[in-house]
């Protein structure tokens, strides 16, 4: 038998072989838990082309403005298996490096998400005047978020806030939120959101906001009486003209010079109906 034949007779076997291993590797990342969860993303398989994150059958758009770049796939954390996203930002002011897990997801409806996030040790709070937001849930692209978490500027140990903003507060940035709850978030390990909610601008009680932290139920001012999102409160952002959400997750900055590069890594993110689907 002359080598090329023998290679040819090989060659269904090694065939074989790849299709074992490739299926394996396709198979592997996290499946749906249930019905109830619509995408779930750990990192472990991941890909980045430009502006766009794909990952367990889903692609995610990346954003980056000034000194932030788009986030990375990491190896330096993570939350399960070995890679998260990597969001940094060097010494500057004014910058963002995000991933946005959700698009034009509908409006009224209740919905949850779930996101785990590793801050560093030494991770610099605002201060003075400026901010930092790790989480957005936007109401089209009015003006701010209608739900965010922040950090409490000067908080040592550090201290995350759930923001509300609607048409009492406002949408500008200059407005002052209403604060949802405020509790520690530890330096060093994995610490994970799940969050319950329903943007409803209009109606009194149709609204929701539940929110568990690394799994247990967190109170918050919520007031069934709350709206969520605006309705009226601008030109260029009434309800139902923008009418669909989306979910970012990230380093969002501003204010005065930032004099450290930050960075923080985000893993096993998770969208579903209702946040016993979203929960580890
Ligand atoms: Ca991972």
């Amino acid at each position: 038998m002359s080598r090329t034949a023998a290679r040819r007779r090989r060659n269904p076997l090694l065939a074989l072989l790849v299709l074992v291993t490739g299926w394996a590797l396709v198979a592997a990342p996290t499946p749906l838990a249930h019905a109830g969860m619509h995408w779930t993303y750990d990192l472990e398989y991941a890909s980045i082309s430009g502006n766009e994150l794909t990952d367990n059958g889903q692609t995610y758009r990346l954003e980056k403005l000034n000194a932030g770049g788009y986030p990375t796939i990491s190896t330096e954390q993570a939350r399960n298996g070995v890679h998260s996203l990597k969001a940094s930002i060097p010494p500057s002011g004014y910058a963002r490096s995000e991933v946005i897990n959700a698009l034009n997801v509908g409006m009224r409806t209740i919905d949850a998400y779930s996101f785990n996030v590793f801050v560093p040790s030494g991770h610099q709070p605002p201060r003075g005047a400026q901010w930092q937001i790790i989480s957005q849930i936007w109401q089209t692209g009015c003006g701010s978020p209608p739900i965010a978490i922040d950090l409490q500027p000067n908080s040592d140990p550090l201290v995350y806030r759930v923001l509300l903003r609607n048409d009492t507060t406002g949408y500008r940035p200059t407005q002052a939120p209403k604060t949802l709850v405020k509790g520690n978030l530890p330096r060093n390990r994995w610490v994970q959101f799940a969050i319950e909610y329903n943007i409803h601008p209009t109606e009194t009680g149709q609204a929701d906001f539940k929110l568990y932290v690394d799994g247990q139920v967190v109170p918050t001012s919520f007031d069934h009486g709350d709206t969520i999102g605006y309705s009226r409160v601008e030109a260029d952002c009434v309800y139902p003209v923008n009418d669909v959400v989306r979910i970012k997750n990230g380093l969002y900055r501003g204010g005065a010079q930032w004099e450290q590069t930050q960075t923080l890594y985000f893993d096993d993110m998770r969208f579903g109906d209702r946040i016993a689907d979203v929960m580890i």
